[in-house]
């Protein structure tokens, strides 16, 4: 057998985040890396709560904490977890200046009034999931501020609108920890690998393919979708697309950009102006949805032309593949 070469002996690890990040940040001659950091944060964060995630059936983080958030919920344990772990990492980082979370009521103020970001999270997404070891993630979408620099930040900074996104992403803990983010120009996943504790590039430029088979809706409430919707469902099955549906956004809505497919959660009898929130939920995937190729409406318009009004506002939303969500409209 021949000897093997010191390439083949030691297979390059991939890029890192880091790397990656760094090498993004030269194409932009003018860039202070504030935001480079600002991602590293975040992924700093996601290890941390993967961690915790990993290890919750065996010590006493799982279940719920008697608490209600913001909206009302019942708080689990892991929420209120990774609420704090992200605001720490985001507080120590020093590039955050406030953060609006879907665990608070209002604008947690950072300290780091120097800092020219903010962010808007959902700390946990599909908590209902966490205890039956579903798939969940975190969802995160960032602003430049526009208040003073030097200065508290402001509401204006977290109601600047969709199409203001510097940057947005997610996080999935699943049959892998994958971040998935863009910065404007594509939109790039990263596998985290444990051994190395660190994310690797793995998805390359993801492009949402045009068109789909996959459905993903509560078929549970079809009788309190408007009708255009249960017009739209109808003709799903009659097409035998495929009806897949976790329960939650962030693994439904990863599995549609790589397979092709479409995520509803509409207004319902219950729920006039929809489930999901549109700062920390709807914006950030419309903004990773539009910048694959695919599309996220609310019914009427764009998901990332709303103009929001408050922090912790809903909205109805369709997103995927163009052709799905240009069929939804259609409907
Ligand atoms: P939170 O868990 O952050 O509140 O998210 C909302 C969510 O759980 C989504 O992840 C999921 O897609 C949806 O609600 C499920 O709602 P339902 O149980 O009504 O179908």
């Amino acid at each position: 057998m021949s000897p093997k070469t010191a390439q083949e002996l030691a297979l390059p690890v991939g890029v890192t985040l880091d790397r990656f990040i760094m090498l993004s940040q030269s194409a932009f001659p003018y860039a202070t890396g504030e935001l480079s950091q600002l991602l590293r944060d975040i992924a700093l964060a996601g290890k941390i709560i993967n961690r915790e995630i990993n290890r919750a059936g065996l010590v006493d983080i799982a279940g719920g904490n008697g608490t209600d958030n913001v909206q009302g919920e019942n708080q689990q344990k892991l929420d209120i977890i990774a609420n704090i772990r992200f605001i720490r990492a985001l507080k120590n980082g020093g590039e955050v200046c406030a953060i609006l979370s879907e665990e608070d009521e209002d604008i947690i103020h950072t300290g780091n009034d120097h800092g020219k970001y903010v962010v808007a999270m959902d700390p946990l997404d599909g908590s209902s999931n966490i205890d039956v070891n579903v798939s969940i993630g975190t969802i995160f979408s960032i602003y430049r501020r526009v208040s003073p620099i030097d200065g508290p930040a402001t509401r204006e900074d977290f109601l600047q609108g969709g199409r203001k996104q510097v940057a947005a992403g997610y996080i999935l803990y699943g049959s892998s920890t994958m971040l998935v983010y863009s910065t404007g120009d594509g939109v790039n996943g990263f596998t985290y690998d444990h051994s190395l504790g660190e994310f690797i590039l793995s998805h390359k430029n993801i492009c949402s393919p045009q068109n789909g088979t996959i459905y993903s809706v509560n078929d549970g409430y079809i009788n309190d979708y408007p009708a255009f919707v249960q017009q739209y469902l109808t003709k799903c099955k009659e097409k035998s697309c495929t009806a897949r549906y976790i329960g939650s956004l962030v693994a439904d809505f990863h599995r549609n950009l790589l397979r092709g497919g479409v995520y509803l959660y509409p207004s319902t009898k219950k729920t006039p102006e929809g489930k999901l929130r549109l700062l920390y939920e709807c914006y950030p995937l419309a903004f990773i949805a539009e910048k694959s190729g695919g599309k996220a409406i609310d019914g009427f318009g764009a998901i990332l032309d709303i103009i929001p009004t408050s922090f912790h506002q809903r909205s109805p939303i369709y997103l995927g593949s163009s052709t799905m969500v240009d069929d939804v409209m259609k409907c």
